[in-house]
């Protein structure tokens, strides 16, 4: 399965194409829908997401209500072009206009300054325009259609943030996917713990007032994984490298962990290992996950954990200093609409993008013409792993 998402943020519309989903698959614009929408929420967003409501029309690929096996188009109209007809014509238009929002003060931390010097574009807009995390939606777009792939295999799939602009959330042992799923759905910071909910919101809302921006880490749980996804051969066959890519590819992305993470450098072997186990129900099972499900680069059966890090927004009521790429004086950034957090929103990003890697990955593997064909081919797998 492979995938192309295209569009700016105040251009027409966001479009995605995917090829390789099987056919059979029930997929309505509903199931998407939803995540869209998880997407546009949580405490923090800012002025955009009360202009847009992000619905997907589905164009190709699918007919009364099943994939074909056929290319699928999804689209998603930005509301907000209506206001930037004329900054954003694909047609050329009176030089007079075109000076309208021109962006020749690089905000520090976004794409602006470098995406111009790239590309030689004399207005940083272009760099603006398809560097916004508004890209997102079509990430989400995609992984909503590949966790329809993972839900008929039974492959669960959560997201909760365990760091808020430095605050970390504790929490409970012994949580299951699903439960991590329902618990962060109801909070409006996708923290497990609800005891900390006012406590960040309090904090939001200053850094706001502050004119100011907040990232922090999210955690991505799969369940139901099943074994041997991933190959040690060679070094772009390794799943866990194919997740990083995945996630430090999303707007704002600064890094990527497994399990315990960067924390096994400072463990001994003895506290990393996870020690093998087996019974007749589950077959080979471990006493820990603390290699987050990967041995080898290959899923070992455990829940993948993965966990990624959000830099703060770059975009500041507050500027920072910058460069007029005109005069080469010292300007202040310029101020864009921005959100004080988009770290629950980033977590549905990220639990998209690991959705579709770990569709990718299942689909490379087994026979996948027809989600019928898939099913049987991955029931025939667990079989054989439970009793190797
Ligand atoms: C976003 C859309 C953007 C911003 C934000 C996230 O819309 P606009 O630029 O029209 O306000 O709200 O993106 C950024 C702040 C950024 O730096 O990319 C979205 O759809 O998630």
């Amino acid at each position: 399965m492979r995938y192309l998402t295209a569009g700016e943020s105040h251009g027409p519309r966001l479009t995605a194409i995917i090829e390789g989903v099987p056919a059979g698959l029930p997929l309505t614009a509903e199931d998407i829908n939803k995540d869209l929408k998880r997407r546009q929420g949580g405490y923090g967003r800012g002025g955009r997401m009360k202009i847009e409501s992000d619905q997907v029309e589905i164009t190709a690929g699918v007919r009364h209500g099943k994939t074909t096996g056929a290319p699928i188009t999804l689209n998603v109209t930005n509301k907000d072009h209506q206001k930037w007809l004329e900054i954003m014509a694909v047609e050329d238009i009176e030089d007079r206009l075109k000076t309208k929002r021109k962006i020749t003060h690089p905000r520090p931390g976004h794409a602006d300054l470098v995406g111009g010097m790239k590309y030689r574009f004399d207005d940083l807009r272009n760099s603006l325009e398809r560097s916004s995390a508004r890209e997102t939606t079509m990430r989400v777009a995609v992984g909503a259609v590949a966790k329809r792939i993972l839900a008929e295999l039974d492959i669960e799939i959560a997201n909760h943030v365990v760091v808020f602009g430095g605050k970390e959330i504790d929490v409970p042992d012994g949580l299951t996917v699903d439960q991590i799923k329902e618990l962060a759905q109801q909070s409006e910071i996708s923290v497990v713990n609800q005891d900390r909910e006012q406590e960040i919101k309090d904090y939001i809302d200053q850094i706001k007032k502050e004119g100011d921006t907040i990232g922090g880490v999210v955690e991505t749980i799969v369940g139901g994984v099943p074994a041997g996804l991933g190959s040690f051969v060679q070094w772009d066959t390794k799943l866990d490298a194919k997740l990083a890519q995945a996630v430090v590819s999303i707007n704002a992305f600064k890094g990527v962990e497994f399990g315990v993470g960067f924390q096994a450098g400072y463990r001994k072997g003895s506290e990393v290992m996870d020690e093998i186990l087996w019974n007749e129900e589950e077959g080979y099972t471990r006493r820990t996950n603390n290699l987050g499900g990967f041995e080898g680069g290959m899923t070992n059966g455990q829940p993948v954990v993965v966990r990624g890090v959000m830099k703060p927004i770059p975009t500041l009521y507050k500027p920072l200093m910058s460069v007029d790429i005109e005069t080469h004086e010292p300007y202040k950034a310029t101020v864009e609409r921005s959100d004080p957090t988009a770290l629950p929103a980033a977590g549905v990003v990220m639990e998209s993008v690991v959705a579709t890697v770990m569709a990718q990955e299942i689909l490379d593997k087994f026979s996948s013409d027809n989600l019928e064909e898939l099913k049987a081919a991955v029931a025939a797998h667990r079989d054989y792993v439970k009793h190797f």
